[in-house]
């Protein structure tokens, strides 16, 4: 396996877990842990073996944004020649699903990095928050676009203009956040969680991923009825006939992932 120096990796039967891991800086996000968070998530979206990943940081912090002190001196044409930030939507282009387990603080970057995951499973001492405009900045890594779908433009308004954070228990309450639990067990519940989506249909579990995905992108006709295709479509898969089949015969399925 790969040396990381930013990330730790690790598998967990079916499911893939990265656990972000520089701890001197709360889990800035440099180009290095970019670097190997999506090579290692890619590696992990097309190995058979796998079927959901987990994405965690520490007790403290999930991340704490962009890294600052590599952002600070940089010019608009340095900004603009690397497209920086660009490669963080790999992730957004993940096939298999992705949750965010989110202890401590998502900030900035941090909360963007945990709004391209799928969804959130939040420690109840979880702090989101987009505090760029304090830095003189906005939101660079899909912020503005994405809490704004997932909470709405007066919270969305709100955090991004006052760079004020929003608890575990508000992000719940606004649709940020998916559960809110233990802050000790949050890596455990996310695990589950992936673990119970591992062990269904990956097939059907891909495409599920893609057409909610698709509400964002389409009109309700037209994502009504991509939907009733890749419905259609999973009757080619080995998998609906197990699953079917063993609902008539009272039994758990045996899913082969095809
Ligand atoms: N970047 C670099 N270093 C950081 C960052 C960061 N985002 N956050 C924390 N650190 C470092 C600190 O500098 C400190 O290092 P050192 O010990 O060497 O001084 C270490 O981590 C520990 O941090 P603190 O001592 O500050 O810990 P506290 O518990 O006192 O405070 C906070 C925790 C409140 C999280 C505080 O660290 C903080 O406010 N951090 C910055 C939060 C922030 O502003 N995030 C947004 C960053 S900008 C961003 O993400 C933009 C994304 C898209 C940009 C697009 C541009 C194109």
């Amino acid at each position: 396996t790969e040396q990381y120096q930013n990330i730790v990796v690790e598998q967990r039967g079916r499911v893939g877990l990265v656990t972000l891991n520089r701890p001197s800086a709360l889990n800035a996000l440099n180009t290095a842990l970019m670097n190997e968070l999506v090579s290692a998530v890619r590696d992990m979206d097309t190995d058979p073996g796998i079927g959901a990943v987990v994405i965690t940081g520490s007790a403290k912090a999930f991340a704490a944004g962009a890294d600052i002190k590599e952002m600070s001196s940089k010019s608009y044409m340095e900004m603009y020649a690397a497209d920086w930030f660009r490669h963080w939507e790999d992730l957004t282009r993940l096939r298999i699903p992705v949750i965010a387990a989110v202890s401590g603080f998502a900030l900035g970057g941090g909360c963007e990095l945990a709004m391209m995951a799928d969804f959130i499973i939040a420690g109840d001492n979880a702090k989101f928050g987009q505090p760029e405009i304090n830095l003189g900045v906005i939101p660079g890594m899909g912020g503005s676009q994405r809490l704004t779908r997932a909470v709405g433009k007066a919270k969305a308004m709100d955090m991004i203009l006052t760079g004020r954070f929003m608890d575990a228990e508000e992000a719940e309450r606004s649709g940020l956040v998916s559960r809110v639990v233990p802050a000790a067990e949050v890596i455990e519940e996310a695990l589950k969680a992936a673990e119970a989506i591992a062990s269904k249909s990956k097939p059907a579990a891909m495409v599920a991923k893609e057409v909610v995905n698709a509400a964002f992108e389409m009109g309700l006709a037209q994502g009504v009825v991509f939907e009733r295709r890749v419905f259609h479509s999973l009757f080619a898969t080995e998998d609906q006939k197990e699953g079917m089949a063993a609902f008539s015969e009272k039994r758990q399925p045996e899913f082969k992932h095809r």
